[in-house]
Order: C-alpha cells, then structure tokens, then sequence
C-alpha cells in the first residue's frame, strides 16, 4: 500500500475501484494514509499516486484524463496550501473528485480548505474536512458511493458503522488518572 509509483494505466492489475492522488509525499504520512486504511479496512481495491499540480502538471492531467478509462470509479485527491489538484484532476475526468484538504503550516489547512471546496460553477469536488478526519471520511464517502453500485460494499460500509455503534459505552465512567 505504501508504494510510491507513476501510474500506467495500461498497466494496471488487480480492479482498483478508487484512484488516491495527493500533491506531495509530505502528504501521505500525516493525511492521506488515513484513506487508504480505511479502504483496506472495507477490501476497497484502490492504487495510490502524487501527481503535483505544480511540479508535474503533465502527469497530473494524463492520468486525470485517462482514469475513468480503468476500472476507478472514484477518486481522492489530497493537496494543501493552494491546493489545484483536486480542482484540477476534477477538470480531467467526470469520475467523481473527493477532495481532501491536507493541513499547511501558514495557515494550518484553512488555505487548502477554501481552495478545494471553491471551486466556480462548472466542475464540483466533493470537499472533506481538513487532515485526517477529512482523509478518513474520503475513504468512507468513496466507499458510499461504490455502494450504491455494488451491495457488498455497502453491507461493509453498514458493518463498519455497526462497529462504531457498538464501541459506544452507553455512559461515561471517570477516568482515574484524571480524578482531582
Ligand atoms: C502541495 O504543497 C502538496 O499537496 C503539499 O500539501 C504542499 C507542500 O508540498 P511539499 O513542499 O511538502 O512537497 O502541493
């Protein structure tokens, strides 16, 4: 999973449904691994790629143009500070965008959100909320719209919230390492 590689969709194995593309490798540890482990979690085939909206246009806009030629059906797309990929990679493909805002430094993902989520009229992404939660939601949001297709997706998407129900104590107990 964590295998940096250029992307050849003449190459591609394995019926990957979901297309994870970030703008840098600095985005993958903090953020966008997080999307990925949710895809895994719900046996999502997916590959992972960087294609820089500003360090590697070209490669950015042939793979946004070929993808809906694969077996993708979704992508994600995390960037931070101005954050054109997902913008970009949504301008390629009518395959839809998850955009994902990673946190910047400066302005600590405020930058990246507002740029991902204002896109004008004409091309939408699907913007999540900043860093991680936003990562984690994209891989479950993909995965809702994998289900709508695809039943045993979804069955795994209703099993994980089933999951996440069932970890909720019906009342909060103390704590005693933080009792005063
Ligand atoms: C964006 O610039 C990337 O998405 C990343 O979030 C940010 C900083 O990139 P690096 O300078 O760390 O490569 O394109």
């Amino acid at each position: 999973m964590t295998d940096r590689f250029e992307f050849e969709l003449k190459n591609l194995i394995g019926k990957p449904l979901v297309y994870v593309t970030m703008g840098s490798q600095s985005d993958w540890e903090s953020t966008m691994r997080h999307a990925c482990v949710v895809l895994n979690k719900l046996e999502i085939p997916f590959i992972v790629s960087i294609d820089s909206a500003h360090r590697t246009p070209d490669r950015l806009h042939r793979n946004a143009g070929q993808v809906s030629l694969t077996s993708i059906k979704v992508v994600i797309a995390g960037a931070g500070g101005a954050a054109a990929l997902p913008g970009n990679f949504a301008a390629k493909t009518a395959l839809p965008v998850i955009g994902v805002p990673v946190e910047s430094n400066a302005l600590s993902g405020i930058d990246s959100l507002l740029s991902i989520v204002q896109m004008p009229p004409s091309v939408g992404v699907g913007t999540m909320a900043i860093g991680k939660s936003g990562a984690i939601n994209a891989g479950l949001y993909a995965a809702a719209i994998i289900g709508a297709f695809d039943t045993s997706v979804q069955d795994r998407l209703m099993k994980y919230r089933s999951a996440l129900s069932d970890a909720v104590a019906t009342a909060p107990v103390d704590e005693p390492e933080k009792r005063n």
